[in-house]
């Protein structure tokens, strides 16, 4: 029997939908993927404490380690999968992964647009193939006060923006998620203003910290956390890491950010973690780790302080929230 594991698969095999779909339900269902991940991965550190967890989606190799990666514990797996926030699947935390099932991220496209040199509709795999993917430990912290330590996959999302050449004329870039009802059945109902906008300051978003996500756990991303690209912010609340993106908008203007737009006094442009502004609701001092039972004191800039405050020098923290 010849059967490939999940590992040697490449993104470019991927014809259309009904392959890419009989591949990830292959995968599933064959008791594969415990000895291929296993092997594959066991060097990697999240490899150690959840391997038996391991993602079954086809897995990326020779993944570099970032020198930025926190050395923290690892959030499970199945945590990290199961607790979501995307309300493009509905509002509850065990929403996206029992509704994102049969989401198919393939094919795809990035539509850029505004004040660049290279706008236009990029296939995925062209989007992504200049760069090389690593795996960066970024710390997420919700502005729910609750936080996870995720090996993420991706690359530097200035890297990104750099080949599509901005403008002088752009001072922040804008991101939309999908917007599909029929895909996405959380926006049949009107929860938030669909799509979901994001938006980063032009000199955050070339930050090398910021990073664009294809994928988490050594493997591509699960629907519910993003699929297939994301973005990940790890100076900011969670909620400013947009899922399953399909735009990049380069504007002069602030753009408008969907939860910025729904309640402007509860979350501002910015949304640096900052345990001393809290939100309107609650106090943004203390954190939950998922999995442990003890609070702990939330972290300046989620912990990125010394990396990121300079690009707030003289910025009024409580103003500009
Ligand atoms: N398109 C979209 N992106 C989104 C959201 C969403 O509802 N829709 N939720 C945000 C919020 S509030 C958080 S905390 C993070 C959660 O990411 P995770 O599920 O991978 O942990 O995704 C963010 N990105
Ligand atoms: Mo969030």
């Amino acid at each position: 029997m010849l059967i490939k594991r999940p590992e040697a698969i490449k993104p470019s095999e991927i014809t259309d939908q009904a392959t890419y779909l009989n591949r990830r339900q292959f995968i599933r269902d064959s008791g594969l993927l415990g000895v291929g991940v296993a092997s594959a991965l066991a060097g990697l550190p999240w490899a150690k404490n959840s391997w038996a967890e391991a993602p079954g989606l086809p897995s990326y190799t020779d993944l570099r380690q970032s020198p930025f990666s926190s050395d923290e514990k690892l959030t499970e797996y199945e945590d990290a999968t199961s607790y979501n926030n995307f309300y493009e699947f509905g509002t509850d935390k065990s929403d996206p992964k029992a509704n994102s099932r049969d989401f198919v991220p393939r094919p795809w496209s990035v539509v850029v647009d505004g004040a660049c040199e290279k706008p236009g509709r990029y296939d995925l795999e062209d989007f992504l193939r200049p760069h090389p993917l690593e795996e960066r430990i970024y710390r997420l912290r919700c502005v729910e006060a609750w936080s996870m330590v995720i090996p993420w996959v991706g690359f530097s999302l200035g890297d990104a923006l750099k080949r599509l050449q901005p403008t002088s004329r752009a001072k922040y870039v804008a991101f939309y998620t999908l917007h599909d009802p029929e895909r996405m059945p959380g926006q049949k109902r009107r929860v938030l203003q669909w799509p979901y906008r994001e938006g980063l300051r032009m000199d955050e978003a070339m930050h090398p910290l910021a990073m664009l996500a294809v994928g988490m756990y050594g493997a591509e991303l699960p629907n519910q956390n993003g699929a297939p690209l994301r973005l990940v912010v790890p100076w900011k609340y969670g909620f400013k890491s947009i899922k399953s993106i399909v735009r990049i908008s380069f504007t002069e203007e602030q753009p408008v950010c969907t939860w910025n737009q729904v309640q402007p006094n509860e979350y501002g442009f910015y949304s640096n973690v900052n345990p001393n502004v809290d939100h309107l609701r609650w106090s943004q001092k203390k954190e939950r780790r998922i999995g442990n039972w003890l609070k702990q004191e939330t972290l300046m800039f989620n912990g990125y302080a010394d990396q990121v405050a300079s690009l707030y020098n003289g910025m009024d923290l409580k103003k500009y929230f």
